[in-house]
């Protein structure tokens, strides 16, 4: 297999030299809803129908699988219309699922407001402690769901160490590795049964297009969740899969560059008397630190960091930022800020926001690709 760099540039994408076709070396966006036969009993080459299967879309697919080494890719509207077309593809009313209590807001309330008016719970644990899971396991669990790291607080969970216990259980564990990418961590090859990513972020890359993927190889669990993919609709469109595919090959560079920025601002903060403290797993004081050392080759581009003083100390700085744009999202080439507090995680009930560790200044950086000395000054002077 040739390597990641060469593998998002390439796969998925190999010119068509086919009589009739023009060997365009970036897919084209085939935007056609449907698609015409010879014969009624014979669709042209498998297209039906473009919820079914596009060209365009399958193109990204290849591309997603490719990148993490996988057998199947399947691509969608959203992270969320991912997480939504798994669950249901995969649970019923009565089951468990077991979740890391520092989940991306909108994956939680997904869980906690809609999956569960279907009788479907979530139980949510400290995910760090990997043994915190087994010891909320019940008959009806069925499923584990973790990030790491996690959004905002950019927590580790042992993907080894939980998926020796899933498989101890007849558990499916699910890895949501939006923070890092494939470029730098696989969850599959650590014993993850599904990945799951918000492809609107760092695989994306540019902050211009909404998608999601979930990435694996086990048969069954594919057979169900394409069937489903088809039955709910929730496909990525043909031009948001291009974009997406055009994102995706210079993911290796991108990476590189978001960690190198991420690293130097994170140790500039630490320095700063206005910083509490600074989240970043790359730091050698993070708990997480040794861990995610072991599960990945990079830390990523997303820190949090504590302000000391207010909510209106944390709105103040923010205002006061050039170079980083107040918004949610993150893993665009663009530097952006936010509160999760008021903003990513407003829907997570303020009780669990603060239990968990959200305080109101608690500030998360997805730090961009910009030069890196500009955007320690933009610190700089906005901490001034
Ligand atoms: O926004 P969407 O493409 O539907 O993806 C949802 C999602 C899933 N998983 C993680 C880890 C995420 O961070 C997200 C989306 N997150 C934000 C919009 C945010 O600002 O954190």
């Amino acid at each position: 297999m040739v390597a990641f760099s060469t593998r998002a540039i390439h796969n998925g994408e190999e010119p068509d030299f086919r009589e009739g076709a023009s060997g365009d070396v970036a897919v084209p966006i085939h935007l056609a809803t449907t698609f015409a036969r010879l014969k009624a009993g014979a669709p042209t080459a498998g297209y039906e129908y473009t919820r079914s299967l596009n060209p365009t879309r399958k193109a990204l697919e290849e591309k997603l699988a490719a990148l993490e080494g996988a057998k199947y890719g399947l691509a969608f509207s959203s992270g969320l219309a991912a997480a939504s077309t798994l669950i249901i593809s995969l649970l019923k009313t009565g089951d468990n699922v077991i979740g890391f209590d520092d989940l991306y807001g909108g994956t939680r309330r997904l869980l906690s407001n809609v999956f569960v008016n279907f009788g479907i719970s979530t139980t949510y644990v400290d995910a760090t402690v990997a043994s915190n899971i087994g010891k909320a396991i019940t008959p009806q669990s069925k499923l584990i769901w973790i990030e790491t790291p996690t959004n905002p607080l950019l927590k580790i969970a042992d993907i080894r160490a939980i998926a020796k216990i899933a498989k101890e259980h007849g558990l499916i564990l699910v890895v949501d590795n939006t923070f890092l990418s494939p470029y730098f961590q696989k969850p599959l090859d650590l014993g993850a049964d599904i990945v799951v990513y918000s492809t609107t972020k760092y695989i994306g890359g540019h902050s211009d297009v909404l998608g999601g993927s979930i990435i694996l190889n086990n048969d069954d669990y594919y057979q169900k969740i394409a069937y489903n993919q088809n039955a709910v609709g929730a496909v990525a469109s043909p031009f948001d899969s291009y974009l997406t595919i055009r994102g995706a090959k210079t993911l290796a560079v991108r990476m590189e560059q978001h960690q190198k920025n991420a690293f130097a601002l994170a140790e500039f903060l630490q320095n700063s008397p206005k910083v509490k403290r600074v989240l970043y797993p790359g730091l050698k004081d993070h708990p997480g630190h040794d861990i995610a050392a072991s599960q990945s080759t990079g830390f990523g581009g997303v820190l949090s960091f504590e302000l000391e003083g207010t909510l209106d100390d944390a709105e103040a700085l923010l205002s006061k930022l050039k170079l980083f744009s107040t918004a949610e999202s993150l893993g665009g080439v663009e530097s952006l800020i936010e509160i999760p507090a008021i903003m990513t995680h407003a829907s997570v009930p303020k009780e669990v926001r603060e239990q968990n560790g959200i305080s109101d200044t608690l500030i998360r950086v997805s730090v961009g690709i910009e030069d890196t000395a500009d955007l320690i000054d933009d610190f700089r002077q906005a901490l001034n």
